[in-house]
């Protein structure tokens, strides 16, 4: 069984979460996602509309999901893949370069991100903070 994992936030869970997500699995048997939680947005200077335990029961009802977990820090990305027995580290090309390192331990992919959205994008829309 191939086991993909993949880290994010996710807040108001838009078309390109949903379009990560679904490509992220295609290319396994098994998708684990990382939610950020509220303390570590608060490290990465992120604001969330929606709390950790909704953004993670969200993602957690998506088809392609099998597994959420909480991501809690920068450096658990090493222990998360060897715990979890991943093959494949997966993350938007926004990311491309970061996370090279992890090629010691699994197979590392940037898919491109889905242009024209994002929770930042929603959040000015809507005119929230
Ligand atoms: N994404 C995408 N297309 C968009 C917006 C986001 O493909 N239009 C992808 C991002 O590239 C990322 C995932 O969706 O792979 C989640 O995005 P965020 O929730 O913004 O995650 P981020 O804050 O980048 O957290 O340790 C890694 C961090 O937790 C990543």
């Amino acid at each position: 069984m191939k086991k993909v994992i993949t880290y994010g936030t996710f807040d108001l869970f838009h078309i390109g979460h949903l379009n990560i997500l679904k490509r992220a699995k295609e290319l396994g048997d098994y998708l684990v996602v990382a939610v950020s939680s509220d303390a570590f947005n608060a490290i990465k200077g992120k604001k969330c509309a929606i709390p950790d335990d909704e953004r993670m029961a969200i993602v957690e009802a998506i088809k392609y999901v099998d597994e959420v977990i909480p991501e809690n820090s920068w450096d658990q990305k090493i222990s998360d893949i060897q715990e979890h027995n991943i093959d494949i580290f997966v993350m938007g090309d926004d990311w491309t370069g970061q996370f090279d390192f992890l090629n010691d331990y699994c197979k590392v992919v940037y898919l491109s991100r889905t242009p024209d959205i994002s929770t930042t994008k929603i959040k000015k829309e809507l005119k929230l903070k």
